[in-house]
Protein backbone atom coordinates (compact mmCIF):
# COMPACT_ATOMS: atom_id res chain seq x y z
CA UNK A 1 0.00 0.00 0.00
CA UNK A 2 2.75 2.68 0.79
CA UNK A 3 4.06 1.81 -2.59
CA UNK A 4 1.22 2.39 -4.26
CA UNK A 5 0.83 5.60 -2.68
CA UNK A 6 3.79 7.03 -3.33
CA UNK A 7 3.43 5.90 -6.90
CA UNK A 8 -0.02 7.62 -7.70
CA UNK A 9 1.22 10.60 -5.70
CA UNK A 10 4.41 10.63 -8.09
CA UNK A 11 2.49 9.87 -10.78
CA UNK A 12 -0.28 12.94 -10.65
CA UNK A 13 1.69 15.74 -9.15
CA UNK A 14 5.34 14.47 -10.46
CA UNK A 15 7.53 15.41 -7.84
CA UNK A 16 8.97 13.15 -4.99
CA UNK A 17 6.37 13.03 -1.69
CA UNK A 18 7.08 13.04 2.32
CA UNK A 19 5.52 9.94 3.50
CA UNK A 20 3.62 9.66 7.21
CA UNK A 21 1.93 6.55 8.43
CA UNK A 22 -0.46 6.03 11.33
CA UNK A 23 -2.23 3.17 12.23
CA UNK A 24 -5.90 1.93 13.02
CA UNK A 25 -6.31 0.78 16.53
CA UNK A 26 -8.48 -1.53 18.35
CA UNK A 27 -9.38 -1.22 22.06
CA UNK A 28 -8.98 -4.02 24.89
CA UNK A 29 -11.20 -2.86 27.16
CA UNK A 30 -12.80 1.02 28.22
CA UNK A 31 -15.75 2.47 25.75
CA UNK A 32 -17.19 5.91 26.02
CA UNK A 33 -14.90 6.45 28.99
CA UNK A 34 -12.52 8.59 27.29
CA UNK A 35 -14.90 11.75 26.74
CA UNK A 36 -15.29 11.35 30.73
CA UNK A 37 -11.88 11.72 31.16
CA UNK A 38 -11.58 8.30 32.34
CA UNK A 39 -9.58 4.94 31.61
CA UNK A 40 -8.83 3.56 28.28
CA UNK A 41 -7.12 0.27 27.30
CA UNK A 42 -6.09 0.61 23.84
CA UNK A 43 -3.30 -0.49 21.03
CA UNK A 44 -2.23 0.49 17.46
CA UNK A 45 -2.52 -2.12 14.90
CA UNK A 46 -0.31 -3.48 11.62
CA UNK A 47 -3.11 -1.71 9.02
CA UNK A 48 -3.53 1.75 9.05
CA UNK A 49 -3.54 4.92 6.44
CA UNK A 50 -0.80 6.39 4.48
CA UNK A 51 -0.38 10.12 3.79
CA UNK A 52 2.10 11.22 0.54
CA UNK A 53 2.37 14.86 0.62
CA UNK A 54 4.67 17.97 -1.04
CA UNK A 55 4.39 21.59 -1.50
CA UNK A 56 2.56 23.08 -4.74
CA UNK A 57 3.36 26.27 -5.00
CA UNK A 58 0.06 27.29 -5.35
CA UNK A 59 -2.79 28.86 -2.90
CA UNK A 60 -4.97 25.40 -3.34
CA UNK A 61 -4.41 21.64 -1.52
CA UNK A 62 -5.13 19.65 -4.21
CA UNK A 63 -6.09 16.37 -2.82
CA UNK A 64 -6.87 12.94 -3.87
CA UNK A 65 -7.97 9.74 -2.40
CA UNK A 66 -6.76 6.53 -3.52
CA UNK A 67 -9.18 4.44 -2.41
CA UNK A 68 -12.32 6.70 -3.72
CA UNK A 69 -10.41 7.65 -6.60
CA UNK A 70 -11.53 10.72 -6.21
CA UNK A 71 -10.05 14.08 -5.67
CA UNK A 72 -10.68 17.44 -4.07
CA UNK A 73 -9.27 21.03 -4.08
CA UNK A 74 -9.77 23.39 -1.63
CA UNK A 75 -8.31 27.05 -0.92
CA UNK A 76 -5.54 27.02 1.57
CA UNK A 77 -7.15 30.40 2.80
CA UNK A 78 -10.69 29.68 2.76
CA UNK A 79 -12.17 26.47 3.23
CA UNK A 80 -15.57 24.89 5.39
CA UNK A 81 -16.50 21.58 6.05
CA UNK A 82 -18.56 19.75 3.46
CA UNK A 83 -20.53 17.28 4.74
CA UNK A 84 -19.43 13.30 5.02
CA UNK A 85 -17.30 14.02 2.68
CA UNK A 86 -13.67 12.38 3.20
CA UNK A 87 -11.91 15.98 2.59
CA UNK A 88 -13.07 16.85 6.18
CA UNK A 89 -10.19 14.80 7.74
CA UNK A 90 -7.48 17.40 5.90
CA UNK A 91 -9.24 20.68 5.98
CA UNK A 92 -9.91 19.70 9.94
CA UNK A 93 -6.30 19.41 10.66
CA UNK A 94 -5.49 22.57 8.17
CA UNK A 95 -7.72 23.96 10.27
CA UNK A 96 -6.11 23.31 13.96
CA UNK A 97 -2.24 24.01 12.39
CA UNK A 98 -3.43 27.77 10.97
CA UNK A 99 -5.88 28.04 14.70
CA UNK A 100 -2.05 27.41 16.46
CA UNK A 101 -0.73 29.99 14.65
CA UNK A 102 1.81 27.90 11.98
CA UNK A 103 1.86 29.06 8.67
CA UNK A 104 1.01 26.56 5.57
CA UNK A 105 1.31 26.23 2.26
CA UNK A 106 -0.46 25.10 -0.72
CA UNK A 107 0.02 21.25 -0.89
CA UNK A 108 -0.32 18.69 -2.88
CA UNK A 109 -1.75 14.95 -1.05
CA UNK A 110 -2.49 11.35 -1.48
CA UNK A 111 -3.59 8.66 0.96
CA UNK A 112 -4.83 5.69 1.37
CA UNK A 113 -5.02 2.66 3.64
CA UNK A 114 -5.46 -0.88 4.34
CA UNK A 115 -7.50 -0.67 7.46
CA UNK A 116 -10.12 -3.86 7.32
CA UNK A 117 -13.25 -2.93 9.22
CA UNK A 118 -15.39 -0.29 10.60
CA UNK A 119 -14.80 0.56 13.84
CA UNK A 120 -11.06 0.31 13.77
CA UNK A 121 -10.34 4.46 13.76
CA UNK A 122 -9.43 4.80 9.94
CA UNK A 123 -10.22 8.49 10.52
CA UNK A 124 -8.18 9.34 13.02
CA UNK A 125 -5.50 7.67 11.35
CA UNK A 126 -5.83 9.61 8.48
CA UNK A 127 -6.26 12.71 10.71
CA UNK A 128 -3.03 11.25 12.57
CA UNK A 129 -1.30 10.77 9.27
CA UNK A 130 -2.10 14.07 7.91
CA UNK A 131 -0.71 15.84 11.13
CA UNK A 132 2.90 13.92 11.35
CA UNK A 133 3.14 14.73 7.21
CA UNK A 134 2.28 18.57 7.53
CA UNK A 135 4.54 18.63 10.31
CA UNK A 136 7.36 17.11 8.55
CA UNK A 137 7.06 18.88 5.30
CA UNK A 138 6.88 22.49 6.74
CA UNK A 139 9.42 21.36 9.14
CA UNK A 140 7.25 22.36 12.41
CA UNK A 141 7.99 21.69 16.21
CA UNK A 142 4.76 20.30 17.42
CA UNK A 143 4.78 17.40 19.61
CA UNK A 144 2.53 14.12 18.86
CA UNK A 145 0.37 14.96 22.06
CA UNK A 146 -0.40 18.25 19.75
CA UNK A 147 -0.99 16.42 16.83
CA UNK A 148 -2.98 14.01 18.51
CA UNK A 149 -4.98 17.46 20.20
CA UNK A 150 -5.73 18.50 16.44
CA UNK A 151 -6.88 14.91 15.48
CA UNK A 152 -9.21 15.14 18.08
CA UNK A 153 -10.45 18.70 17.52
CA UNK A 154 -10.53 18.27 13.83
CA UNK A 155 -13.20 15.32 13.96
CA UNK A 156 -15.27 17.51 16.54
CA UNK A 157 -15.12 20.77 14.22
CA UNK A 158 -15.34 19.14 10.76
CA UNK A 159 -16.84 15.30 11.06
CA UNK A 160 -19.80 16.81 13.87
CA UNK A 161 -18.46 13.85 16.06
CA UNK A 162 -17.56 14.85 19.65
CA UNK A 163 -15.39 11.88 19.98
CA UNK A 164 -12.81 11.59 23.29
CA UNK A 165 -8.56 11.16 22.92
CA UNK A 166 -8.45 7.82 22.92
CA UNK A 167 -8.41 7.00 18.64
CA UNK A 168 -5.74 9.55 17.63
CA UNK A 169 -3.73 8.55 20.80
CA UNK A 170 -3.70 5.00 19.82
CA UNK A 171 -3.23 6.08 16.51
CA UNK A 172 -0.21 8.40 17.42
CA UNK A 173 1.48 6.68 20.47
CA UNK A 174 1.29 2.53 19.86
CA UNK A 175 4.13 0.40 20.69
CA UNK A 176 4.92 -2.99 19.06
CA UNK A 177 3.34 -6.10 21.21
CA UNK A 178 1.91 -3.17 23.91
CA UNK A 179 -1.63 -2.14 25.32
CA UNK A 180 -1.78 1.49 26.40
CA UNK A 181 -3.28 2.32 29.31
CA UNK A 182 -4.26 5.40 29.07
CA UNK A 183 -5.55 8.58 31.44
CA UNK A 184 -7.85 10.69 29.60
CA UNK A 185 -7.95 13.11 32.11
CA UNK A 186 -3.83 13.78 32.43
CA UNK A 187 -3.34 12.22 28.98
CA UNK A 188 -0.39 10.28 30.00
CA UNK A 189 -0.40 6.49 29.49
CA UNK A 190 1.52 2.94 31.22
CA UNK A 191 2.66 0.76 28.76
CA UNK A 192 1.09 -2.92 29.87
CA UNK A 193 2.65 -6.16 27.49
CA UNK A 194 -0.14 -7.61 26.18
CA UNK A 195 1.06 -11.70 26.29
CA UNK A 196 -2.09 -13.21 25.62
CA UNK A 197 -0.97 -16.84 25.53
CA UNK A 198 -1.98 -19.99 23.50
CA UNK A 199 -4.67 -16.98 22.70
CA UNK A 200 -5.08 -14.58 20.12
CA UNK A 201 -6.94 -11.61 19.26
CA UNK A 202 -9.43 -11.66 16.91
CA UNK A 203 -11.76 -9.50 15.41
CA UNK A 204 -15.30 -10.73 13.98
CA UNK A 205 -16.43 -8.04 11.52
CA UNK A 206 -20.28 -7.45 11.77
CA UNK A 207 -20.40 -5.84 7.90
CA UNK A 208 -23.10 -3.31 9.96
CA UNK A 209 -22.60 -0.03 10.64
CA UNK A 210 -26.38 1.40 11.35
CA UNK A 211 -26.82 4.80 10.38
CA UNK A 212 -27.54 6.72 13.73
CA UNK A 213 -24.04 5.93 14.91
CA UNK A 214 -22.95 9.45 15.07
CA UNK A 215 -25.90 11.08 16.20
CA UNK A 216 -26.28 8.53 18.69
CA UNK A 217 -22.71 8.78 20.02
CA UNK A 218 -23.23 12.57 20.67
CA UNK A 219 -26.39 12.15 22.42
CA UNK A 220 -24.32 9.52 24.88
CA UNK A 221 -21.45 11.97 25.88
CA UNK A 222 -24.77 14.46 26.38
CA UNK A 223 -26.65 12.17 28.39
CA UNK A 224 -23.13 11.78 30.74
CA UNK A 225 -22.58 15.39 30.78
CA UNK A 226 -26.34 15.91 32.00
CA UNK A 227 -25.84 13.23 34.98
CA UNK A 228 -22.81 15.56 35.94
CA UNK A 229 -24.73 18.67 36.53
CA UNK A 230 -27.21 16.57 38.45
CA UNK A 231 -24.69 14.76 40.52
CA UNK A 232 -22.88 18.34 41.25
CA UNK A 233 -25.53 18.43 44.29
CA UNK A 234 -23.59 15.92 45.83
CA UNK A 235 -20.48 16.06 44.56
CA UNK A 236 -19.54 19.54 43.92
CA UNK A 237 -15.70 19.14 42.99
CA UNK A 238 -16.99 16.08 39.96
CA UNK A 239 -15.92 17.59 36.72
CA UNK A 240 -16.65 13.91 35.02
CA UNK A 241 -18.24 11.20 35.69
CA UNK A 242 -14.59 10.24 36.50
CA UNK A 243 -15.05 12.23 39.96
CA UNK A 244 -17.92 9.18 41.34
CA UNK A 245 -16.40 6.37 43.40
CA UNK A 246 -18.06 3.44 41.82
CA UNK A 247 -18.58 1.90 45.59
CA UNK A 248 -21.60 5.43 45.43
CA UNK A 249 -23.51 3.79 42.35
CA UNK A 250 -26.64 3.13 45.31
CA UNK A 251 -26.09 7.08 46.12
CA UNK A 252 -26.13 8.02 42.57
CA UNK A 253 -29.02 5.43 41.43
CA UNK A 254 -31.15 7.82 43.88
CA UNK A 255 -29.93 10.96 42.42
CA UNK A 256 -30.21 10.43 38.54
CA UNK A 257 -33.53 10.33 36.84
CA UNK A 258 -34.19 6.67 35.42
CA UNK A 259 -33.27 7.29 32.20
CA UNK A 260 -29.82 8.96 33.23
CA UNK A 261 -28.47 6.03 35.39
CA UNK A 262 -27.80 3.07 33.57
CA UNK A 263 -25.43 5.49 31.19
CA UNK A 264 -23.75 7.10 34.31
CA UNK A 265 -23.39 3.34 35.80
CA UNK A 266 -21.69 2.13 32.45
CA UNK A 267 -18.89 4.69 33.07
CA UNK A 268 -18.32 4.41 36.11
CA UNK A 269 -18.51 0.93 36.03
CA UNK A 270 -16.20 0.58 32.88
CA UNK A 271 -13.51 2.76 34.30
CA UNK A 272 -12.96 0.20 37.24
CA UNK A 273 -13.22 -2.64 34.68
CA UNK A 274 -10.37 -1.38 32.40
CA UNK A 275 -8.13 -0.78 36.14
CA UNK A 276 -8.91 -4.46 37.03
CA UNK A 277 -8.22 -5.86 33.40
CA UNK A 278 -4.89 -4.02 32.67
CA UNK A 279 -4.11 -5.34 36.29
CA UNK A 280 -5.32 -9.12 35.03
CA UNK A 281 -3.08 -8.53 31.98
CA UNK A 282 -0.22 -7.63 33.69
CA UNK A 283 -0.72 -10.90 35.80
CA UNK A 284 -1.13 -12.99 32.48
CA UNK A 285 -4.38 -13.64 34.70
CA UNK A 286 -6.58 -14.42 31.58
CA UNK A 287 -9.53 -15.59 32.92
CA UNK A 288 -10.22 -12.79 35.11
CA UNK A 289 -9.71 -10.78 31.67
CA UNK A 290 -12.27 -11.99 29.56
CA UNK A 291 -14.91 -12.01 32.37
CA UNK A 292 -14.11 -8.51 32.29
CA UNK A 293 -14.70 -8.13 28.19
CA UNK A 294 -18.11 -10.28 29.08
CA UNK A 295 -19.14 -7.71 31.55
CA UNK A 296 -18.21 -4.84 29.78
CA UNK A 297 -20.30 -6.37 26.80
CA UNK A 298 -23.35 -6.28 28.94
CA UNK A 299 -22.91 -2.43 30.26
CA UNK A 300 -22.84 -1.67 26.90
CA UNK A 301 -25.62 -3.38 25.63
CA UNK A 302 -28.22 -3.31 28.36
CA UNK A 303 -27.17 0.09 30.23
CA UNK A 304 -25.25 2.18 27.83
CA UNK A 305 -27.47 1.09 24.65
CA UNK A 306 -24.82 0.89 22.05
CA UNK A 307 -24.76 -2.46 21.02
CA UNK A 308 -27.07 -3.70 18.01
CA UNK A 309 -29.06 -6.83 17.47
CA UNK A 310 -25.97 -8.12 15.43
CA UNK A 311 -23.01 -7.05 17.66
CA UNK A 312 -25.33 -8.80 20.95
CA UNK A 313 -25.93 -12.19 18.50
CA UNK A 314 -21.60 -12.46 17.74
CA UNK A 315 -20.44 -11.85 21.30
CA UNK A 316 -22.99 -14.21 23.01
CA UNK A 317 -22.91 -16.68 20.48
CA UNK A 318 -19.15 -16.97 21.21
CA UNK A 319 -19.37 -16.86 24.95
CA UNK A 320 -21.32 -20.11 24.38
CA UNK A 321 -17.98 -21.32 22.57
CA UNK A 322 -15.22 -23.47 23.99
CA UNK A 323 -11.59 -21.76 23.32
CA UNK A 324 -13.29 -18.50 23.87
CA UNK A 325 -12.10 -16.51 27.26
CA UNK A 326 -13.61 -13.68 26.24
CA UNK A 327 -15.83 -11.41 23.71
CA UNK A 328 -17.15 -7.92 23.42
CA UNK A 329 -18.80 -5.35 21.24
CA UNK A 330 -15.78 -2.89 20.49
CA UNK A 331 -15.46 0.58 19.52
CA UNK A 332 -18.33 3.67 19.58
CA UNK A 333 -21.07 0.49 19.08
CA UNK A 334 -24.41 -0.06 16.42
CA UNK A 335 -21.67 -1.77 14.22
CA UNK A 336 -18.38 -2.51 13.49
CA UNK A 337 -16.28 -5.28 14.98
CA UNK A 338 -16.26 -7.51 17.97
CA UNK A 339 -13.66 -8.52 19.58
CA UNK A 340 -12.51 -11.68 20.72
CA UNK A 341 -9.73 -13.81 22.81
CA UNK A 342 -9.78 -17.43 21.38
CA UNK A 343 -7.54 -20.06 21.93
CA UNK A 344 -5.45 -21.12 19.23
CA UNK A 345 -6.09 -24.35 18.76
CA UNK A 346 -10.13 -23.60 18.43
CA UNK A 347 -9.83 -20.66 16.04
CA UNK A 348 -11.43 -22.79 12.70
CA UNK A 349 -13.54 -24.64 14.99
CA UNK A 350 -14.50 -20.40 16.25
CA UNK A 351 -14.73 -19.15 12.26
CA UNK A 352 -16.57 -21.93 11.48
CA UNK A 353 -19.49 -21.36 13.69
CA UNK A 354 -19.13 -18.40 13.96
CA UNK A 355 -20.00 -17.91 10.37
CA UNK A 356 -23.11 -20.48 10.37
CA UNK A 357 -24.93 -19.16 13.07
CA UNK A 358 -24.50 -15.11 11.90
CA UNK A 359 -25.12 -16.62 8.24
CA UNK A 360 -28.36 -17.51 9.55
CA UNK A 361 -29.72 -15.38 11.50
CA UNK A 362 -28.45 -12.84 9.31
CA UNK A 363 -27.88 -13.50 5.87
CA UNK A 364 -24.54 -11.50 6.36
CA UNK A 365 -20.91 -13.26 6.29
CA UNK A 366 -18.80 -12.45 9.32
CA UNK A 367 -15.18 -11.57 8.46
CA UNK A 368 -12.51 -12.51 10.74
CA UNK A 369 -9.30 -10.60 11.20
CA UNK A 370 -6.67 -11.32 13.41
CA UNK A 371 -5.03 -8.51 15.19
CA UNK A 372 -1.29 -7.68 16.01
CA UNK A 373 -0.60 -4.74 18.39
CA UNK A 374 1.84 -2.48 16.59
CA UNK A 375 4.29 0.60 16.89
CA UNK A 376 2.38 4.01 16.26
CA UNK A 377 2.21 6.80 13.73
CA UNK A 378 5.45 7.74 11.71
CA UNK A 379 7.21 9.83 9.18
CA UNK A 380 8.64 6.70 6.35
CA UNK A 381 12.30 7.59 5.41
CA UNK A 382 12.99 7.94 1.61
C1 LIG B 1 -15.20 6.18 19.16
C2 LIG B 1 -14.61 7.50 19.64
F1 LIG B 1 -13.93 8.11 18.62
C3 LIG B 1 -13.69 7.30 20.84
O1 LIG B 1 -13.26 8.56 21.32
C4 LIG B 1 -14.37 6.49 21.94
O2 LIG B 1 -15.28 7.28 22.66
C5 LIG B 1 -15.03 5.24 21.36
O3 LIG B 1 -15.86 5.54 20.25
C6 LIG B 1 -15.85 4.52 22.39
O4 LIG B 1 -15.06 4.05 23.41
O5 LIG B 1 -14.21 5.34 18.64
Amino acid sequence: MKNTIAQTFKKLFNSEPVLAFAPGRINLIGEHTDYQEGLVFPAAIEQGIWVAIQKNDLPSCRLYSEDYKEEFVFDINSFSPKKGHWANYTMGVVSQFRQAGYKLEGFDLVFGGNIPASGLSSSAALSVAIGMALTELFKFTITKKSIVLYAQKAEHLFADVKCGIMDPYASAFGVKNRALLLDCRTNTHFEVEADFGDHSLLLVNSKVKHSLADSAYNERREACEESVKLLKTSYPDAITLRDIPVKDLEKVQQILPTNLYPKAKHVITEIERVNLASKALHASDLIVFGNLLKESHRSLSQDFEVSCEELDFLAEKSWELPGVIGSRMMGGGFGGCTLNLVKIDFLEEFKKQIKSSYQSAFALEPEFIEVALSDGASIIPS
